[in-house]
């Protein structure tokens, strides 16, 4: 980041809050997408922190998400729990049936939640990570717009479709990843052209199929699997768990369904929970300290867990009573609350 401001950590939410109020969401809405931005933005999580407001905003213009919306959650078999956003975001439907999940984990051993009908805009590790401290393993999967051609592709046909899993540990934070199948998120994308860089090779080709380091160029085009074919099989994976399976849309469908309007994709999300206390046949200590040698064994070698960054990134935070956006971030999201508050004053003033 090349200039930066430091927002006091008390005061991240409310900015967050104020601009959703402003644009139309209601308070519960409101509050569990401001929650979220917060959650990553302590985390130093810069593409689905703060930044993330202009997507939440352009979902609420481009007029087809409902922002006062309640979900609708059921017990749908033993092990199913189904939440039905309603064409809401999905955070709140997540918030209302992640009880019901843990109950289903605790009770059979395995549980999944299903969520229809949402837009999607966050990061999953927050949601993933919240199982693991009720001490549970866990995965969660969707998929958004069609920005990302196949392996030996030319065109978007899969989406971005991030993976996240958490388990948990005794004593400690969860081992925890969460990343785009997709060679960068979108959103890292995004945050490339703000800043005026230029990509890795790799990441994207443009609207002619030829490789591009230009992140303008490779929102135009397509974007690029990690791993090669390997990530193009994860991400295929996703499609079809995320959506096929629980019958919501595929990222093909999601792009066809925003008609080029812009904003979060609307599809559903899936997330697996398993306890281990059900799992490991009476000997939990053993297997968890199986688990921590695993991880011991890692770290003796020099190389780092997934999700230490975050961690460090969250104690540093903590400590200083702060985080750090760049400034032309924050300029921005000013402009955009006064630009709602001048437009709410002229409303009610009748001009
Ligand atoms: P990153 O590439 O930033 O990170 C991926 C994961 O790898 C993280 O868990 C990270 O841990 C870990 N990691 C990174 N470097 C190392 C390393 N050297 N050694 C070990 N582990 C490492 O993630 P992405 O940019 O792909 O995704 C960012 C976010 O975007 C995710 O939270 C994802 O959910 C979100 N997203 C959401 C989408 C949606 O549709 N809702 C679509 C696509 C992405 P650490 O954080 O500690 O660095
Ligand atoms: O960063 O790829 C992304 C993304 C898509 C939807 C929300 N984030």
């Amino acid at each position: 980041m090349s200039k930066t401001v430091q927002i006091a950590l008390g005061d991240v939410k409310p900015l967050a809050l104020s601009i959703l109020s402003s644009f139309g969401y209601g308070p519960n809405h409101a509050d569990a997408i401001a929650q979220m931005l917060t959650t990553c933005q302590l985390d130093d999580c810069h593409s689905h922190g703060l930044f993330r407001l202009f997507m939440c905003i352009e979902s609420i213009k481009a007029g087809k998400i409902d922002g006062q919306v309640e979900p609708e959650i059921s017990d749908e078999s033993t092990g199913i729990v189904r939440a039905d956003a309603r064409r809401g975001m999905s955070l709140l439907a997540m918030e209302a049936a992640i009880p019901m999940l843990i109950d289903k984990a605790r009770e059979h051993g395995i549980a999944a939640l299903a969520i229809n009908r949402c837009f999607h805009f966050s990061a999953l590790w927050p949601e993933v990570e919240r199982l693991s401290n009720e001490g549970l393993a866990a995965m969660a999967m969707v998929p958004s717009h069609a920005w990302v051609a196949p392996a030996g592709g030319t065109r978007g046909t899969l989406g971005t479709n991030p993976l996240a899993f958490s388990w948990p540990r005794q004593g400690t934070t969860p081992f925890t990843f969460d990343f785009a199948t997709s060679a960068f998120a979108r959103g890292e994308i995004e945050l490339y052209k703000r800043a005026g860089k230029s990509l890795p090779d790799g990441v994207a080709i443009d609207a002619e199929g030829n490789p591009t380091n230009d992140p303008g160029a490779a929102l135009q085009g397509a974007m690029l699997t990690f791993g090669g074919h390997k990530g193009s099989a994860l991400s295929i994976m996703i499609e079809l768990m995320a959506g096929p399976l629980i019958d919501d849309l595929t990222s093909l469908e999601s792009m066809a369904y925003a008609q080029g309007k812009g904003g979060a994709p609307y599809h559903g999300e899936i997330m697996l929970a398993f306890d281990p206390v059900r799992f490991s046949g009476g000997n939990r200590a053993d297997n968890d300290a199986r688990a921590e040698r695993l991880f011991a064994d890692i770290i003796d070698q020099g190389a780092r867990l997934p999700s230490q960054r975050r961690y460090a990134a969250r104690a540093r935070n903590l400590e200083r009573g702060y985080v750090e956006i760049a400034s032309s971030l924050y300029e921005d999201l000013l402009a955009l609350r006064a630009w709602a508050t001048t437009r709410a004053r002229q409303k009610r003033s009748g001009a």
